[in-house]
């Protein structure tokens, strides 16, 4: 709880009702601070700790037998613009607990245990999501990762790496893969607090689907033109945007579409916009779903432009198509959870995270805890410190329980 609170501080925004938040987007000074701190707090334990290529931090405690595979855990540290300060944070100072539990306790496992914070798991910045955690499993080769610019400012993912200090020289993709990970994390969404349920025991996570349309009109005089001589992108993006939210309605199930972003140039009162640069996030659990939504999506940008006589230039930020966790460790999550007395629920993660590519090389899964009022990327994210707590002791159960575990 103190380093939740004392990791808050950096980058630390506030609420008009006193709500605290955290703003650190991946690769940005508050980033780095945040990097820092979690660094010394590992080496302050006497933890051996690496940096990668793509600045994704491991924490390693050595096992008995070093010819055994290890058990990782972690998550990410980097957040939104109007981040929590528990989504990420929660899962990387978890396992640090757990290591500091062991070590206190003078436990040595068979299996090194390795907590591990990843790149900009957030995409917010430098998409897609869950980059650095991409890079390690070998979703991304690393050349193309530091290339990425931001969607802010253009700046270069791998100079911003050596502008922060974390531009490591441990190989990524990783020479070997752990043995198993297990992530904690805040649910993110009502469905926990719903049900009063304390413990989510993730079975997968829904596809996703990133979009950036960049819609070029005519700019022209707010006065002057008259309605049929316009070619206005801020309109057609409306219209995209009510085609987007009707595409999700009408599919139902657990279809869902954001736009998040819309820039407008110039984005004056009198000017009809040049053009707009907007994005378009779909999520859905069954991937033939989400293509109908896509290919949806796609159908109604093709009618706006014959409608408006824009053009638009689409790019992709990230697809990954839905995860199914390990079955046995779901298990043992689920197992573990009701064995230490808490009620639990099966449930898909509608947010992406970095287990979703851990689980391409080694049996993963992971832990939810409740968000109160559903919250998340909102500074008013919250999870009540016996959950919290609940939480991060059944990641350190699920991990003595595999760090003891031959093969
Ligand atoms: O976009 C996501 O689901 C995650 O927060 N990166
Ligand atoms: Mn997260
Ligand atoms: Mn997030």
């Amino acid at each position: 709880m103190r380093r939740l609170e004392a990791l808050g501080e950096l980058g630390r925004i506030e609420g008009p009702n006193g709500e605290q938040g955290c703003a650190r987007l991946a690769l940005t000074d508050a980033d780095r601070e945040g990097r820092d701190l979690v660094v010394t707090w590992m080496r302050d334990l006497g933890l051996t700790v690496e940096v990668d290529q793509i600045g994704n931090v491991f924490a390693t405690y050595p096992g008995s037998d070093p010819t055994l595979g290890s058990v990782m855990t972690g998550s990410h540290i980097d957040t939104v613009r109007t981040g929590g300060r528990f989504d990420g944070n929660l899962g990387v100072l978890s396992g640090l607990e757990v290591l500091e539990t062991l070590i206190t306790h003078g436990v040595q496992p068979l299996r090194s245990v390795t907590v591990a914070f990843f790149t900009d798991e957030e995409g917010a910045r430098f998409p897609p999501d869950m980059l650095g955690s991409l890079v390690f499993v070998g979703g991304m080769s690393v050349e193309e990762a530091l290339d990425v610019r931001a969607v802010d400012d253009g700046a270069r993912l791998g100079d911003e790496l050596i502008r922060i200090g974390y531009a490591g020289n441990k190989p990524a993709p990783a020479a070997t893969f752990p043995h198993r990970y297990v992530e904690l994390h805040i649910e993110q969404g009502p469905i926990l607090e719903d049900l009063g349920v304390t413990v989510g025991v993730v079975e997968g996570v829904q596809g996703i689907s990133w979009t950036q349309l960049t819609i070029t009109g005519q700019s022209a005089h707010a006065g002057t033109t008259p309605m049929r001589l316009r070619r206005d992108p801020v309109y057609a993006a409306s219209r995209v945007t009510a085609a987007a939210r009707d595409i999700a309605i009408d599919l139902g199930g657990d279809q869902v579409a954001t736009v998040g972003r819309i820039d407008v140039h110039p984005n004056l009162v009198n000017v009809v916009p040049a053009a707009v640069t907007m994005t378009v996030d779909l999520r859905n659990t069954d991937e033939q779903v989400l293509r109908e939504a896509e290919q949806r999506l796609q159908a109604a940008v093709d009618q706006v432009i014959a409608d408006e006589g824009v053009t638009v230039e689409r790019r992709s930020l990230a697809r990954f198509e839905p995860v199914e966790f390990d079955p046995a460790m779901v298990d043992l999550v689920e197992a573990t959870a009701m064995r230490l007395g808490h009620s639990t629920h099966r449930m898909p993660s509608g947010a992406g995270h970095d287990a979703q590519m851990l689980a391409r090389v080694c049996p993963t899964s992971m832990i939810f805890t409740p968000s109160v009022n559903g919250l998340s990327h909102n500074i008013a994210e919250f999870t009540e410190p016996d959950d919290l707590t609940a939480g991060a002791n059944v990641l350190l159960q699920v991990l003595l329980d595999q760090a003891f575990t031959g093969d």
